[in-house]
Protein backbone atom coordinates (compact mmCIF):
# COMPACT_ATOMS: atom_id res chain seq x y z
CA UNK A 1 0.00 0.00 0.00
CA UNK A 2 1.01 3.51 -0.69
CA UNK A 3 0.90 6.39 1.83
CA UNK A 4 -2.11 7.54 -0.76
CA UNK A 5 -3.68 4.37 -0.41
CA UNK A 6 -3.73 4.04 3.58
CA UNK A 7 -4.70 7.77 3.81
CA UNK A 8 -7.89 6.79 2.16
CA UNK A 9 -8.39 3.56 3.94
CA UNK A 10 -8.13 5.67 7.00
CA UNK A 11 -10.81 8.27 5.71
CA UNK A 12 -13.43 4.88 4.68
CA UNK A 13 -12.89 3.97 8.32
CA UNK A 14 -13.48 7.00 9.87
CA UNK A 15 -16.81 7.34 7.30
CA UNK A 16 -17.67 3.96 8.01
CA UNK A 17 -17.60 3.99 11.36
CA UNK A 18 -19.97 6.74 11.45
CA UNK A 19 -23.17 5.21 11.71
CA UNK A 20 -21.96 2.73 14.46
CA UNK A 21 -21.31 5.87 16.16
CA UNK A 22 -24.95 7.78 15.77
CA UNK A 23 -26.26 4.80 16.10
CA UNK A 24 -24.61 4.24 19.59
CA UNK A 25 -25.35 7.58 21.35
CA UNK A 26 -29.07 7.40 22.00
CA UNK A 27 -28.19 4.92 25.05
CA UNK A 28 -24.73 6.69 25.99
CA UNK A 29 -25.50 9.80 27.29
CA UNK A 30 -24.82 8.91 31.02
CA UNK A 31 -21.57 9.16 32.95
CA UNK A 32 -19.18 6.44 32.38
CA UNK A 33 -18.22 7.00 36.20
CA UNK A 34 -14.25 7.45 34.66
CA UNK A 35 -11.67 10.63 33.48
CA UNK A 36 -9.93 10.92 30.32
CA UNK A 37 -6.40 11.35 30.73
CA UNK A 38 -7.03 15.00 30.87
CA UNK A 39 -8.99 14.71 33.70
CA UNK A 40 -12.38 15.40 32.10
CA UNK A 41 -15.46 12.83 32.97
CA UNK A 42 -15.90 10.48 30.70
CA UNK A 43 -19.76 9.68 28.95
CA UNK A 44 -20.06 6.06 28.70
CA UNK A 45 -20.75 7.26 24.56
CA UNK A 46 -16.69 8.34 24.39
CA UNK A 47 -15.59 5.05 25.75
CA UNK A 48 -17.25 3.45 23.01
CA UNK A 49 -16.68 5.60 19.92
CA UNK A 50 -13.13 5.28 21.25
CA UNK A 51 -13.15 1.23 21.32
CA UNK A 52 -14.90 1.45 18.01
CA UNK A 53 -12.38 3.62 16.28
CA UNK A 54 -9.31 1.71 18.17
CA UNK A 55 -10.92 -1.60 16.70
CA UNK A 56 -11.35 -0.38 12.98
CA UNK A 57 -8.33 1.91 12.64
CA UNK A 58 -5.85 -0.17 14.21
CA UNK A 59 -7.28 -2.79 11.50
CA UNK A 60 -5.93 -0.07 8.48
CA UNK A 61 -3.17 -1.33 6.61
CA UNK A 62 -0.54 0.73 7.10
CA UNK A 63 -1.64 2.40 10.35
CA UNK A 64 1.38 1.76 13.10
CA UNK A 65 -0.56 3.71 16.22
CA UNK A 66 -3.68 4.34 17.62
CA UNK A 67 -3.69 6.70 19.75
CA UNK A 68 -6.81 8.83 21.65
CA UNK A 69 -7.73 11.81 23.95
CA UNK A 70 -9.67 8.81 25.79
CA UNK A 71 -6.53 7.01 26.58
CA UNK A 72 -3.14 7.36 28.49
CA UNK A 73 -0.95 5.32 26.00
CA UNK A 74 -0.59 4.72 22.82
CA UNK A 75 -1.45 1.05 21.33
CA UNK A 76 1.13 -0.51 18.96
CA UNK A 77 -1.25 -1.85 15.71
CA UNK A 78 1.58 -2.57 13.71
CA UNK A 79 3.48 -1.02 11.07
CA UNK A 80 3.06 2.61 9.60
CA UNK A 81 1.01 5.96 10.45
CA UNK A 82 0.03 6.69 13.62
CA UNK A 83 -3.26 8.06 14.02
CA UNK A 84 -4.81 10.48 16.74
CA UNK A 85 -8.23 10.63 17.31
CA UNK A 86 -10.94 12.25 19.21
CA UNK A 87 -13.43 9.74 18.72
CA UNK A 88 -16.27 11.99 20.13
CA UNK A 89 -15.76 16.01 20.42
CA UNK A 90 -17.98 17.92 21.89
CA UNK A 91 -19.36 15.21 24.16
CA UNK A 92 -20.55 17.74 26.79
CA UNK A 93 -23.47 17.71 23.85
CA UNK A 94 -24.80 14.97 24.01
CA UNK A 95 -27.34 15.82 26.84
CA UNK A 96 -28.60 18.77 25.31
CA UNK A 97 -28.44 16.88 21.75
CA UNK A 98 -26.43 19.28 20.12
CA UNK A 99 -23.29 18.74 17.29
CA UNK A 100 -20.16 16.47 18.05
CA UNK A 101 -17.43 15.18 16.34
CA UNK A 102 -14.45 12.74 15.64
CA UNK A 103 -11.10 14.54 15.18
CA UNK A 104 -8.78 12.48 12.94
CA UNK A 105 -4.84 13.65 12.46
CA UNK A 106 -2.35 10.96 10.72
CA UNK A 107 1.10 11.86 11.49
CA UNK A 108 4.22 10.28 9.68
CA UNK A 109 5.99 10.41 12.87
CA UNK A 110 6.06 8.85 16.73
CA UNK A 111 3.84 10.46 19.15
CA UNK A 112 3.29 12.55 20.15
CA UNK A 113 4.65 14.35 16.75
CA UNK A 114 4.94 18.15 15.45
CA UNK A 115 1.76 19.24 13.27
CA UNK A 116 4.41 19.22 10.44
CA UNK A 117 4.51 15.75 10.46
CA UNK A 118 0.74 15.16 9.84
CA UNK A 119 0.13 13.66 6.04
CA UNK A 120 -3.79 14.21 6.31
CA UNK A 121 -5.75 15.19 8.84
CA UNK A 122 -10.11 15.60 8.89
CA UNK A 123 -13.08 15.42 10.76
CA UNK A 124 -17.08 14.47 11.50
CA UNK A 125 -19.52 16.46 12.29
CA UNK A 126 -22.50 15.58 13.48
CA UNK A 127 -25.32 17.96 13.08
CA UNK A 128 -28.27 17.28 11.25
CA UNK A 129 -26.58 15.31 8.44
CA UNK A 130 -23.33 13.90 8.98
CA UNK A 131 -20.15 15.76 7.04
CA UNK A 132 -16.40 15.28 7.12
CA UNK A 133 -13.95 17.99 6.04
CA UNK A 134 -10.87 15.89 5.23
CA UNK A 135 -7.29 17.54 4.29
CA UNK A 136 -4.66 15.78 2.34
CA UNK A 137 -1.78 16.89 0.12
CA UNK A 138 -2.74 20.59 0.63
CA UNK A 139 -6.60 20.79 -0.41
CA UNK A 140 -9.41 19.97 1.59
CA UNK A 141 -12.79 17.98 0.31
CA UNK A 142 -15.98 18.15 2.04
CA UNK A 143 -18.30 14.82 2.23
CA UNK A 144 -21.45 13.66 2.81
CA UNK A 145 -21.54 10.62 5.06
CA UNK A 146 -24.73 8.80 3.83
CA UNK A 147 -24.84 4.73 5.42
CA UNK A 148 -21.30 5.27 6.08
CA UNK A 149 -20.28 6.35 2.50
CA UNK A 150 -18.88 9.61 1.48
CA UNK A 151 -20.09 11.19 -1.28
CA UNK A 152 -17.91 14.76 -2.55
CA UNK A 153 -20.36 18.09 -1.89
CA UNK A 154 -16.76 19.89 -2.60
CA UNK A 155 -13.77 19.13 -3.65
CA UNK A 156 -11.50 22.37 -2.69
CA UNK A 157 -12.93 23.75 0.53
CA UNK A 158 -11.59 27.40 1.31
CA UNK A 159 -12.44 29.87 3.84
CA UNK A 160 -14.15 32.77 2.27
CA UNK A 161 -13.12 36.12 1.79
CA UNK A 162 -15.67 37.91 3.58
CA UNK A 163 -15.77 36.89 7.30
CA UNK A 164 -18.96 36.90 8.97
CA UNK A 165 -18.67 34.04 12.77
CA UNK A 166 -16.89 34.06 15.52
CA UNK A 167 -16.44 31.52 18.73
CA UNK A 168 -14.45 31.39 21.68
CA UNK A 169 -14.45 28.98 24.51
CA UNK A 170 -14.20 29.86 28.48
CA UNK A 171 -15.68 32.04 30.68
CA UNK A 172 -15.16 35.54 29.76
CA UNK A 173 -14.12 37.02 32.99
CA UNK A 174 -11.42 33.96 32.48
CA UNK A 175 -10.07 35.42 29.77
CA UNK A 176 -6.86 37.64 29.62
CA UNK A 177 -7.17 41.16 29.30
CA UNK A 178 -5.46 41.28 25.59
CA UNK A 179 -7.87 38.54 24.49
CA UNK A 180 -10.76 40.09 25.61
CA UNK A 181 -9.36 43.37 23.69
CA UNK A 182 -9.02 41.15 20.46
CA UNK A 183 -13.22 40.10 20.58
CA UNK A 184 -14.18 43.74 21.95
CA UNK A 185 -12.22 44.60 18.62
CA UNK A 186 -13.64 41.93 16.05
CA UNK A 187 -17.24 41.85 17.60
CA UNK A 188 -17.93 44.82 15.99
CA UNK A 189 -17.69 42.98 12.34
CA UNK A 190 -18.81 39.37 13.21
CA UNK A 191 -21.56 37.35 15.00
CA UNK A 192 -21.25 35.70 17.75
CA UNK A 193 -22.26 31.83 17.08
CA UNK A 194 -20.89 29.52 20.14
CA UNK A 195 -22.10 26.13 20.53
CA UNK A 196 -19.23 24.50 22.92
CA UNK A 197 -18.49 21.91 20.77
CA UNK A 198 -14.79 22.41 18.85
CA UNK A 199 -15.91 20.57 15.55
CA UNK A 200 -19.12 22.68 15.32
CA UNK A 201 -17.60 25.73 16.06
CA UNK A 202 -15.23 25.18 13.44
CA UNK A 203 -16.55 23.96 10.85
CA UNK A 204 -19.22 27.49 10.88
CA UNK A 205 -15.74 28.95 10.34
CA UNK A 206 -14.97 27.04 7.43
CA UNK A 207 -17.88 27.40 6.15
CA UNK A 208 -18.88 31.20 6.81
CA UNK A 209 -15.53 32.53 7.91
CA UNK A 210 -14.40 34.09 11.31
CA UNK A 211 -12.26 33.14 13.65
CA UNK A 212 -12.65 30.49 16.56
CA UNK A 213 -10.77 29.82 19.47
CA UNK A 214 -10.08 28.31 22.84
CA UNK A 215 -7.89 31.07 24.05
CA UNK A 216 -5.22 30.72 26.85
CA UNK A 217 -7.02 31.21 30.10
CA UNK A 218 -6.06 33.09 33.16
CA UNK A 219 -6.60 29.64 35.39
CA UNK A 220 -5.11 27.72 32.47
CA UNK A 221 -2.19 29.36 30.47
CA UNK A 222 -2.42 26.15 28.24
CA UNK A 223 -5.87 26.54 27.90
CA UNK A 224 -7.95 23.56 27.59
CA UNK A 225 -7.91 22.03 24.03
CA UNK A 226 -5.49 19.10 23.02
CA UNK A 227 -2.19 20.04 20.89
CA UNK A 228 -2.22 15.60 18.98
CA UNK A 229 -6.18 15.32 18.74
CA UNK A 230 -7.53 18.42 18.33
CA UNK A 231 -5.27 21.68 17.62
CA UNK A 232 -3.18 20.09 15.54
CA UNK A 233 -5.41 18.78 12.62
CA UNK A 234 -8.00 20.87 13.02
CA UNK A 235 -4.98 23.44 12.31
CA UNK A 236 -3.98 21.61 9.55
CA UNK A 237 -7.50 21.61 7.68
CA UNK A 238 -7.75 25.49 8.39
CA UNK A 239 -4.49 25.65 7.07
CA UNK A 240 -4.80 23.93 3.84
CA UNK A 241 -8.42 25.60 3.30
CA UNK A 242 -6.18 28.86 2.91
CA UNK A 243 -7.05 29.98 6.85
CA UNK A 244 -4.53 30.03 9.66
CA UNK A 245 -3.72 28.36 12.87
CA UNK A 246 -2.02 30.21 16.05
CA UNK A 247 -1.17 28.95 19.64
CA UNK A 248 -0.91 32.93 19.68
CA UNK A 249 2.19 33.57 18.59
CA UNK A 250 2.76 31.55 15.69
CA UNK A 251 1.08 28.31 13.24
CA UNK A 252 0.22 25.32 15.74
CA UNK A 253 1.38 23.02 13.40
CA UNK A 254 5.02 24.36 15.07
CA UNK A 255 4.14 23.53 18.24
CA UNK A 256 6.81 22.06 19.83
CA UNK A 257 5.50 18.29 20.74
CA UNK A 258 6.22 17.54 24.58
CA UNK A 259 3.42 15.11 25.74
CA UNK A 260 0.92 12.86 24.28
CA UNK A 261 -2.20 14.86 26.39
CA UNK A 262 -0.28 18.46 26.39
CA UNK A 263 -2.78 21.44 25.90
CA UNK A 264 -2.36 24.53 23.75
CA UNK A 265 -4.37 28.05 23.14
CA UNK A 266 -5.15 27.69 19.64
CA UNK A 267 -6.57 30.70 17.20
CA UNK A 268 -8.18 29.85 13.76
CA UNK A 269 -9.82 31.20 11.02
CA UNK A 270 -9.04 33.23 7.99
CA UNK A 271 -5.51 34.76 7.85
CA UNK A 272 -6.73 38.48 8.44
CA UNK A 273 -7.92 37.82 11.53
CA UNK A 274 -4.90 35.60 12.82
CA UNK A 275 -2.60 38.10 11.73
CA UNK A 276 -4.50 40.50 13.65
CA UNK A 277 -5.01 38.23 17.25
CA UNK A 278 -1.00 37.50 17.03
CA UNK A 279 -0.66 41.44 16.63
CA UNK A 280 -3.07 41.85 19.60
CA UNK A 281 -1.16 39.11 22.04
CA UNK A 282 1.87 40.92 21.24
P1 LIG B 1 -16.07 18.78 25.45
O1 LIG B 1 -15.45 19.21 26.74
O2 LIG B 1 -17.59 18.80 25.46
O3 LIG B 1 -15.52 17.47 24.91
O4 LIG B 1 -13.03 18.59 23.44
C1 LIG B 1 -13.20 19.60 24.38
C2 LIG B 1 -14.42 20.47 24.13
O5 LIG B 1 -15.64 19.86 24.33
C3 LIG B 1 -14.40 21.10 22.72
O6 LIG B 1 -15.10 20.38 21.77
C4 LIG B 1 -15.00 22.45 22.93
O7 LIG B 1 -14.56 23.40 22.01
C5 LIG B 1 -14.61 22.79 24.34
O8 LIG B 1 -14.31 21.58 25.01
C6 LIG B 1 -15.71 23.51 25.05
O9 LIG B 1 -15.29 23.91 26.30
P2 LIG B 1 -16.18 24.91 27.21
O10 LIG B 1 -17.30 24.08 27.75
O11 LIG B 1 -15.19 25.36 28.23
O12 LIG B 1 -16.66 26.05 26.33
ZN1 LIG C 1 -12.46 17.42 21.63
Amino acid sequence: MTGTDTVAAIRAAVAGATPDIRAGLPGRREQAGTENPSGERRLAADEYADELLAERLGAVDGVGTYASEEREAVVDTGEGYAVAVDPLDGSSNLKPNNVMGTIVGVYDADLPASGRDLVAAGYVLYGPITTMAFAHEGSVTEYLIENGEPTVLNGDVTLPDDPTVYGFGGRVPDWPADVAAYVDEVESALKLRYGGAMIGDVNQVLTYGGVFAYPALQSAPEGKLRLQFECNPVGYVIECAGGRSSDGSGSVLDVDPTALHQRTPVYLGNEGLIDRLEAALD
